[in-house]
């Protein structure tokens, strides 16, 4: 039996959903004390008073049947886990290192990298800060500077690769600095403070050489690799007809060492790890991750944790499952496109980015207008989701400035295989919502500040 093929098909999640977990709406008026009770920080709300929870996709995932059979297979031996094993084939076979030490998650990796590799002095360039990474580098003595595109800090701009290194920033930076003075290149795919944006391959084989010349090693940020894969299939010419599997594997062969948070791309609560395939740096890292972590067969998890990333690493490269995961987020995306809200174009791989300063033109941001964006939200409707923008970038350490960054972003955050299209409706109908009460919107006032990733904890009050 066969028909003229229709010309559009939709796509579907390659699961069916097998257990639920019930999330409750509040009243306004609960939901005002709770923001006000949190400071103004959504960090600080409790996820009991939340609907729907887009603070981040880290560890937040939704486990298959095949992950959590795993768990109870977990060896918890102190030493040799038959569990590190497993994860290390994966991580091998799928990301190509030589060499890993778990982690308990993704920052455990950067601070054991940052101590072996950067001394006083010394300058990292990278595709973009991120929090964790750059205050790592920070402690150890290094300062970020950044060498992303100019495009990737126009939200407006359609670059399909706004994760790219601008090459003639990073060459200039190596000339300046001198070669001797960079430990490495920091590189991340997709860069999550651009909003979710992905860097060519082209790209990173451009970066691998330039860096060759000078013998700088190239460090991955792999927490969205596979995220950057996809857009690489879906996007650079010659990468069509390639699985999702494959690019990444590419991708990573051109750097020497990777850090990852595993609580992203490989679908797990908890996890991370170091992998790289410079023996002498393996040897080190294995030395400092007993100070800090454990043992460098479980590195702060458990055998079952290892488990669970070593079976979620291989469902995350399957290409029905990395479609659907991105096509979620264009979904709500292109909702918010269609309806004349700002949002960063493209749509990135792990959320959709609300640009704050056009949403809230009116608000300087000395008064945090993406930080009031998300207690107006999660006001009407319950929906928590992350600044990133004046909060996040915090201060620079030498000088104790204020981080002004081009970025003031609200990011909606889409956890892996959580929530459905129902639910991203109801999400872009609350940001439809706000949007057309934007002109009585008001800013807020930190009230309190900590010393290191404020954002976390910090606490604000409305401007009056
Ligand atoms: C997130 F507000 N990301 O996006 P860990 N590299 C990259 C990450 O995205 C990342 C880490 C390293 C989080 C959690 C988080 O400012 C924040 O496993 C590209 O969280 O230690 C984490 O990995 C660190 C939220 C982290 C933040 C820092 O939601």
């Amino acid at each position: 039996m066969s028909y003229p093929k229709p010309s559009r098909r939709s796509w579907a999640e390659p699961w069916k959903i097998k257990m639920v977990e019930p999330i409750r709406m509040t009243t306004p008026a609960q939901r005002e004390r709770f923001m006000a009770e949190a400071g103004y920080n959504t960090f600080l709300l409790r996820s009991a008073h939340v609907y729907i929870d887009l603070l981040t996709d880290s560890g937040t995932n939704a486990m298959s049947d095949r992950q959590w059979a795993g768990l109870m297979l977990g060896d918890e031996a102190y030493a040799g886990s038959q569990n590190f094993y497993n994860l290390w084939e994966a991580v091998t076979q799928y990301y190509g290192y030589k060499y890993l030490v778990p982690t308990h998650q993704g920052r455990g990796a950067e601070h054991i990298l940052s101590q072996i590799m950067i001394h006083p002095g010394d300058i990292i360039p990278g595709n973009m800060y991120f929090t964790t990474t750059r205050l790592h580098q920070e402690l150890a003595g290094g300062t970020f500077v950044d060498v992303i595109i100019d495009e990737a800090h126009d939200p407006a701009n359609p670059h399909p690769f706004k994760g790219n290194v601008d090459l003639a920033k990073l060459r200039r930076v190596i000339n300046e600095a001198g070669p001797r003075k960079i430990p490495y290149v920091s590189i991340a795919g997709t860069v999550n403070m651009a909003g979710g944006q992905p860097q060519a391959m082209e790209n990173l084989r451009a970066v691998r050489e330039l860096c060759k010349r000078f013998e700088i090693p190239l460090v991955l940020d792999a927490t969205r690799a596979v995220e950057n894969a996809y857009f690489i299939q879906q996007r650079e010419p010659g990468y069509q007809a390639k699985k999702v599997a494959e690019i990444l594997k590419e991708y990573c062969s051109y750097t020497d060492t990777c850090t990852m948070s595993a609580k992203k791309d490989a679908l797990v609560n908890i996890g991370g790890w170091l992998a790289t395939n410079d023996e002498g740096l393996y040897e080190e890292a294995r030395n400092l991750v007993v100070v800090y972590e454990g043992l460098h067969t479980y590195g702060g998890l458990a055998g079952r944790d290892m488990e669970a990333i070593a079976r979620g690493i291989v469902e995350s490269v399957d290409d029905d499952h990395i479609r659907t995961r991105i096509g979620q987020v264009e979904y709500l995306g292109n909702h918010l496109i269609d309806w004349g809200i700002p949002i960063v174009k493209p749509i990135g791989g792990h959320g959709v980015f609300l640009d704050a300063k056009a949403f809230y033109p009116h608000i300087p941001q000395a008064q945090f207008p993406a930080q009031a964006l998300t207690c107006y939200l999660y006001a009407d409707s319950g929906v928590r989701t992350m600044e990133r923008g004046a909060v996040s970038a915090g201060r620079d350490p030498k000088t104790g400035e204020e981080r002004f960054p081009s970025l003031e972003l609200v990011r909606v955050t889409i956890p892996r295989r959580v929530y459905t299209q129902a639910h991203m409706d109801v999400v872009a109908e609350s940001i439809l919502e706000v949007y057309e009460h934007r002109d009585q919107a008001r800013g807020l006032k930190m009230i309190y500040e900590p010393k290191y990733l404020r954002f976390f904890q910090a606490r604000f009050e409305p401007v009056t």
